[in-house]
């Protein structure tokens, strides 16, 4: 059995193709910790785990690396150096920084694994590969903006695509769903993204002022810990309610299902720990008969969604598209 022999993270921040503009402000560059495995029987994996600020980006990193450092030498068998670290890490606990760092690690380790067995990961766990319905994930911009990359989404051959809402006037949301929707036609679907901006009094007006406007979903209108509110606002409007990137590991989405608080998911393929923890999710999700979509992490999601029983939607959003690995030529 392959023993792991270097694990190596190098932060960096990721070119973008525009600003990310959520409710929450600007992502200029995406902050990465790239993460390398080798084993010593040659086997490399790569992956990386993000935050979403520069200023986080050297804390992340070294709480990789100090995780890191806990598996060194251990067997490359993913499942179980995920339990080795959940074990291990309990007293501190895995959520935030911790938990973005095991799922950062476990998906390189997975990526290493499926690698020494000259796979892809969808059939390193047993599922079989195959395309997935997959739309255009964007930012907070203006209608005219946002008209022309719903023309963008059509011309790359996307089924939907997600804008993010949340400006101070209502009119503002409506302007751009509107100018969205003229763009898009029937040719995609149309989600919003609100990422936890409103209050629950708001979000109940602006969800039903929008409940006739056939979106494929609102996302995170209220709070990621406001379980209740976010279940009041599912029950109170027919438009799918959409949460899941903020789940910081399954047993926080077992906590939503319980709740009710959502009518789909979407797990972020690092927070909710890893291959090993979206699989759960995806068992999770099958139980309790939701719809269950990928959130970033493009080079992962394009494989899980294989091995998820109720998969709904791929999130294309490729924030490390841009960064070039150049081989230094000597
Ligand atoms: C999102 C938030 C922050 C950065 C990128 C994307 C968003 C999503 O919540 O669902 O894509
Ligand atoms: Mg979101």
């Amino acid at each position: 059995m392959a023993r792991i022999q270097d694990i190596r993270t190098t932060p960096v921040l990721a070119p973008l193709a525009r600003p990310l503009r959520s409710a929450s402000g600007f992502i200029e560059k995406m902050p990465l910790v790239i993460i390398d495995v080798v084993t010593d029987e040659g086997a490399e994996g790569t992956a990386y785990a993000q935050v979403y600020f520069p200023e986080l980006l050297p804390a992340l990193d070294r709480t990789i690396a100090g995780m890191a450092g806990m598996i060194a030498g251990m067997p490359l068998v993913p499942r179980d150096l995920q339990a080795l670290l959940r074990r291990r890490c309990r007293l501190f606990g895995l959520k935030n920084l911790m938990g973005a760092a095991l799922g950062g690690l476990d998906l390189t380790l997975w990526d290493a694994w499926a690698r020494s067995l000259g796979q892809p990961l969808a059939a390193a766990i047993g599922a079989s590969p195959r395309p997935h319905r997959n739309y255009h994930s964007t930012g907070m911009y203006d209608e005219h903006t946002v008209a022309a990359i719903a023309a963008e989404t059509l011309d790359r051959g996307f089924a939907g695509l997600k804008v993010k809402m949340g400006f101070s006037d209502f009119a503002l949301d409506l302007a751009v769903v509107s100018a969205a929707r003229r763009r898009l036609g029937d040719g995609g679907a149309l989600m919003i993204d609100y990422n936890q901006s409103l209050d629950p009094v708001e979000a109940l007006r602006r969800c039903r002022a929008l409940d006739d406007e056939g979106l494929e979903w609102i996302e995170e209108p209220v709070a990621a810990d406001d379980l209740e509110g976010c279940a009041r606002i599912a029950a109170a409007v027919k438009t799918p309610i959409q949460i899941g990137e903020s789940f910081h590991a399954p047993q926080e989405m077992l906590l939503a299902i319980r709740e009710q608080a959502m009518d789909l998911v979407m797990p972020d393929a690092q927070l909710i720990h890893g291959v090993t923890g979206f699989l759960e999710a995806s068992a999770l999700a099958d139980t309790a008969g939701i719809p269950m979509s990928s959130h970033m992490f493009v080079e992962a999601s394009a494989h899980l969604p294989c091995a998820t029983p109720t998969a709904h939607w791929l999130e294309y959003m490729d924030v490390a598209g841009l960064l070039q690995r150049q081989t230094i030529v000597v």
